[in-house]
């Protein structure tokens, strides 16, 4: 099972390490601290060195309530940084959901596109369809990061997540973009209750979906509700969540803290594979 982008293909037959870099100054969990290009680029080598298999690079938050950022200065955040982490020899995807932010970082060689939204923007299908190599992450979300705590009434919010990933994987299918450039995220903390959340990866450990999928517990606020921890506490609840979610199937983990997630992913797969 491998994952094709841009430049290079991710085996996934072993869950992976995707390093979160993020540039922006209101993100909820590390806000600010790689705000200046040269710390940015410090902190993705840093990634690297503990083991990130990939680098997902973002400059705009989306946390609940985040202000909004023009494109122009999404892509002023970006540009620089994006330049220095594609010399570093690992996939790298820009997480946006703006088309001219996703066009301007394809065009500079970004090996996939990480969009909260699922590339429902005007013209970012399309878009994505004619790079004919580069990754895509379609993940689940309702309305805006300012609004979407608002809208989590669901029937059954398992079967409506999946379905809406895999619609919006056939709809890009038709489009001409090859079932080996999608992921799905089920998107954990975007319109979603904490006890959302949990039924949401329950859902995903007995149904799983045609495309491999990726999970971005990292910090996030269900892991405070469950635990108590603040969220620069939220370690071990992060570790926990990430292992939780690869038993569940998951074969890609969005992280902030990659030298411990890697040490647990190879404590687990050595157990995992041991025999008596
Ligand atoms: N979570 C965040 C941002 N982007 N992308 C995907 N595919 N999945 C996620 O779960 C996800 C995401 C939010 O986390 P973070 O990047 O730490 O914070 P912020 O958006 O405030 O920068």
């Amino acid at each position: 099972m491998h994952w094709h982008t841009t430049r290079f293909r991710l085996d996934l037959s072993r869950p992976r390490v995707m390093g979160i870099v993020n540039l922006t100054p209101d993100s909820f969990s590390d806000g600010g601290r790689h705000g200046d290009e040269a710390a940015a680029l410090r902190h993705a080598e840093t990634l690297l060195r503990e083991g990130a298999d990939m680098l997902d690079l973002g400059a705009e938050s989306s946390r609940p309530g985040a202000a909004r950022v023009g494109e122009v200065d999404e892509w002023a955040r970006l540009a620089p940084v994006l330049r220095g982490v594609l010399k570093l020899g690992v996939p790298v995807s820009v997480d946006t959901c703006k088309t001219g932010v996703m066009q301007r970082a394809l065009d500079l060689g970004a090996d996939a596109i990480n969009d909260i939204t699922a590339l429902r923007a005007p013209g970012a299908e399309s878009l994505l369809a004619s790079y004919p190599d580069a990754g895509v992450i379609l993940m689940h979300m309702r309305g805006e990061p300012a609004s979407m705590q608002q809208l989590t009434d669901y029937e059954d919010v398992g079967a409506e997540v999946l379905d809406f990933l895999e619609e919006r994987a056939t709809k890009l299918h038709a489009l001409g973009v090859a079932s080996h450039r999608i992921l799905l995220d089920p998107g954990f903390g975007f319109a979603k209750t904490a006890a959302q959340n949990l039924a949401l990866q329950a859902t995903l450990a007995m149904h799983s979906p045609r495309h491999p999928w990726l999970a971005g517990w990292s910090r996030k606020s269900t892991l405070g509700w469950i635990s108590g921890a603040p969220v620069t506490e939220r370690l071990p609840a992060s570790l926990a969540a990430a292992l939780a979610a690869v038993r569940a199937g998951a074969r890609l983990l969005r992280v902030h803290d990659v030298s411990a997630t890697v040490q647990v992913l190879s404590v687990w797969r050595a157990m995992e594979n041991a025999r008596p």
